[in-house]
């Protein structure tokens, strides 16, 4: 099959457009103003009647001053029970990890323990996984993080319990830097975007730019200015608001200059001139706050196919298209046209404020539909050419009874067969 081409760069691989990672906010670093937690057993969650905690300098990261809250002369089973504050304007439902680090000093081989609200996110987990180790681990600091499934709160605060198993050591541990995750957006599963169609004839019609060859949303796409100047907005491939797999062309415009409109490199099919469509269609979808009565205008190269006008050849501003629906625009080629096999088409609403998609550029084969087209189609051929009333070409002096074209040469006449 001969391939008409689109001269555009297109990305082979849909990539999807995945969202960043979400941020993590510190909550409770111990060196502002705070109230003491609470010393909890957490196995019973009562509040211990033995132990300390207590805000201490803990060193961390070089920061020699810096400050923790230190657990000390405790019952087994001591765990920091603190109320946090989540950051301004949040609330637990935009949060899915916690974490924080701990200052071993004299614990050996201890598990650790946390619960977050009503869930308990850890328990029961080897020393080895969550917890210190023997005396290599003492004095010194490890972080721990968790996630937790997002659930729908909208709590501005919750509780969490940090604490140790089975802890006897005089000298437990401190706690710092509690900082929560913020939910990172889904990353968006990849669009597979429908396979590209230029180049094909369906129905009649050659598909000159259905935009799936860009394989992706937010490609730039050529822009034209009728008067050589700069052009004014943008044009990028988007996804089709009625079916995300079609992706189409974007035009947008603020305060723009009337004169900017798309362009595309067309390629027609080897031996094929523009004079062998008929008509330019394509699709327009006018996005709510495209700005109406605005001139259409479609051109190849240099010469002029469209420009909305009235019998006197005055401008007009028509309304192009109802809002926010895919409508079919449909504009006459004129059979004398010198644009040759590849030329550049320029199409697009002038517009100084546009918000309005297109989609499927496509020419419409000529076809000859009548006497009339047939006698103009003539060429020099000298032997005789028979074609119907529909202008379908029967080759030879046709057997079946009916009324049909002889054209010889540059003539044509009307033949009746009996
Ligand atoms: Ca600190
Ligand atoms: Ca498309």
């Amino acid at each position: 099959m001969k391939r008409l081409y689109i001269l555009a760069a297109a990305a082979m691989t849909a990539v999807s457009m995945a969202a960043a990672e979400g941020e993590w906010h510190m909550v409770e670093d111990f060196e502002g103003n705070h109230e003491l937690p609470e010393l909890v057993d957490i196995e019973t969650g009562n509040q211990m009647a033995k132990g300390t905690a207590y805000l201490d300098v803990v060193p961390h990261n070089g920061v020699n001053e810096n400050h923790a809250m230190h657990v000390t002369d405790s019952d087994l089973n001591p765990g920091l029970k603190i109320t946090l504050a989540l950051p301004e304007g949040k609330k637990l439902a935009d949060f899915d990890a916690v974490d924080f680090d701990v200052y071993n000093y004299e614990m050996n081989y201890k598990d650790l323990y946390v619960k977050l609200g009503d869930d308990v996110l850890c328990a029961d987990k080897s020393w080895q996984e969550y917890g210190f180790g023997g005396q290599e681990e003492h004095n010194t600091w490890k972080h721990f993080s968790f996630e937790f499934a997002a659930n729908g709160s909208d709590a501005t605060s919750v509780v969490l319990i940090v604490g140790f198993k089975y802890v006897h050591a005089a000298n437990a541990f401190a706690l710092d830097n509690i900082r929560f995750k913020e939910l990172g957006e889904a990353p968006a599963p990849p669009v597979e975007y429908y396979p590209t169609r230029n180049g094909e004839m369906v129905s009649g019609e050659l598909m000159v730019n259905d935009f799936q060859q860009h394989a992706d949303v937010n490609i730039q796409l050529p822009l034209w200015n009728q008067n050589g100047e700069e052009t004014k907005g943008s044009s990028k491939t988007a996804s089709d608001p009625a079916d995300a797999k079609n992706l189409v062309a974007h035009f947008q415009v603020e305060n723009g200059d009337y004169n900017t409109i798309h362009e595309m490199e067309v390629t027609l099919p080897e031996g094929k001139t523009l004079k062998n469509y008929s008509e330019v269609k394509f699709n327009l979808y006018r996005h709510s706050g495209d700005a109406d009565y605005k001139q259409m205008r479609v051109q190849a190269d240099d010469e002029l196919l469209h420009l909305d006008v009235d019998d006197s050849g005055n401008d007009t501003w028509i309304n192009q298209a109802p809002e926010q629906q895919w409508v079919e625009k449909s504009y006459a080629i004129k059979k004398d046209t010198k644009v040759g096999n590849n030329f550049k088409l320029r199409l697009g609403i002038k517009t100084d404020n546009g918000n309005y998609l297109v989609d499927d550029v496509r020419l419409v084969r000529r076809v000859a539909t009548g006497i009339e087209d047939v006698v103009a189609d003539g060429s020099d051929a000298e032997a005789a050419v028979y074609y119907d009333l529909r202008g379908v070409r029967i080759g030879a002096c046709p057997s079946a009874p009916g009324i049909y074209v002889r054209r010889q040469g540059n003539t044509a006449v009307k033949v009746m067969v009996k």
